[in-house]
C-alpha cells in the first residue's frame, strides 16, 4: 500500500527481497470507483511509478470482485449495468496497459464452501458464466500483453473448492476466454494434511498454463477450539506446509512459473495483525516486525532449493 512507500525499511526490504509488486488495497474497484460513479488513480499511478523506478513488475488486483462495486452499479437497467461494466475494465485496464505485467481479471468467485460459483451482483445481471467471459474479454481488448488471472482461494485448504475452481477454468477456457493463468492465493491453514497443498498444485498445472501464488501467508492461528500445542509446534507445522509450497511451485515447469508473491512483507504489516484479528503474536510472513527473517524464511527458500 503507498503508506509503505514512505517506510525506508519497507521500501529497503522490497527492493531487496522482490521483484514484482501487487497492490494490496489499491488497485480494487473499492478504492478507484467512487459510489457516485467517479474514479480515482492516484494511489495505483504512485505504485506503478514505484515499480517502474525500481525496476519491479506490476501484478494489478484485482478488477471484479463479487463484493465491490455494489452502490455504484445499483439501480441500472441491463444495458447500463453491461456498458458500465464495460467501460470501468476498459478505463482501468487500458490505463495501465503496457505498465501491468498482469491482472487479477475475477476474484473469488467460487462459493464459500466449494459448490459451485458465487451468487453476486455481477452474476446477476451477467450471468454466473456470463460476467467472467465478458471481464476475461474486456480485459484482453484493454491489455492483449497482460497475463490474465483468474484468483481465488482455499484452493488447497479445501479439496473440494480447489476442483470446482478448476472445473470452472475449464468451462470458461471452452466457452473461448482469454485465460491466461491460474491464480492461487495460498492464505494456507497450517493444519492441512502433508501433500494436499503439493496434490492442488498438480492438478492445477494440467491445464499447462503459468500458475501465481498470489498472496501466501500462514497464520499460527488454528481455526481449533482447543489447541494446546506449543509455539513451537505450531511453527513447525507452518515450515512444512510453506516448504511443501514452494517445493511444488518449483517442481512446476519453468514457463508455468508465473509468480510467488506473499500477502505483506514483515508480520506487523499482515492484514492478519490488524483491528480484531491481531492477537500481537501471530507470524504469519517471512520477516519480523524488526524486519528479520523468521523461520517461514528458511522454510520458502528450502522448498525452492529443494
Ligand atoms: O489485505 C487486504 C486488506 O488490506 C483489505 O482491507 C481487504 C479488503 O479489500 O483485502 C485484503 O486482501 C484480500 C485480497 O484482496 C483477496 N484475498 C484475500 C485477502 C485477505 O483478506
Amino acid at each position: 500500500m503507498t503508506g509503505q512507500l514512505d517506510d525506508p525499511r519497507w521500501v529497503r526490504l522490497a527492493t531487496t527481497h522482490f521483484s514484482q509488486l501487487t497492490p494490496e488495497w489499491e488497485m480494487k474497484m473499492e478504492y478507484i470507483l467512487s459510489d457516485d460513479g467517479s474514479y480515482r488513480f492516484q494511489a495505483p499511478d504512485r505504485l506503478a511509478t514505484f515499480c517502474a523506478t525500481n525496476g519491479m513488475r506490476l501484478h494489478g488486483h484485482a478488477l471484479i470482485w463479487f463484493s465491490q462495486g455494489v452502490k455504484a452499479f445499483a439501480g441500472l437497467d441491463q444495458a447500463r449495468f453491461a456498458a458500465a461494466y464495460d467501460h470501468y475494465i476498459a478505463t482501468v485496464a487500458g490505463r495501465y496497459r503496457g505498465r501491468v505485467a498482469s491482472w487479477d481479471v475475477v476474484n473469488e468467485a467460487i462459493a464459500e464452501d466449494g459448490n459451485g460459483l458465487r451468487d453476486c451482483h455481477w452474476s446477476r445481471a451477467l450471468g454466473q458464466d456470463g460476467y467472467m467471459i465478458r471481464a476475461f474479454e474486456q480485459a484482453k481488448l484493454a491489455d492483449p500483453g497482460a497475463v490474465l488471472f483468474l484468483n481465488d482461494y482455499n484452493l488447497e485448504n479445501n479439496p473440494r473448492k480447489g476442483a470446482t475452481f478448476l472445473r470452472t477454468v475449464e468451462r470458461l477456457l471452452r466457452a473461448g476466454a482469454p485465460i491466461g493463468g491460474i491464480g492461487t492465493q495460498s492464505h494456507l491453514d497450517i493444519d492441512i494434511p502433508a501433500g494436499q497443498t503439493a496434490a492442488f498444485m498438480r492438478d492445477a498445472a494440467a491445464f499447462g498454463l503459468p500458475i501465481h501464488v498470489s498472496e501466501l501467508d500462514a497464520s499460527l492461528n488454528s481455526e481449533r477450539r482447543l489447541d494446546t500445542r506449543s509455539p513451537g509446534q505450531k511453527l513447525a507445522r507452518q515450515q512444512a506446509r510453506v516448504t511443501e509450497l514452494a517445493q511444488a511451485f518449483s517442481d512446476l515447469p519453468a514457463a508455468q512459473r508465473f509468480a510467488f508473491t506473499v500477502w505483506g512483507i514483515r508480520d506487523t504489516d499482515s492484514w492478519l495483525r490488524r483491528g480484531e484479528r491481531d492477537d500481537g503474536r501471530d507470524s504469519p510472513l517471512l520477516f519480523n516486525a524488526a524486519g528479520r527473517p523468521n523461520p517461514m524464511f528458511g522454510a520458502l527458500a528450502d522448498g525452492f532449493q529443494s
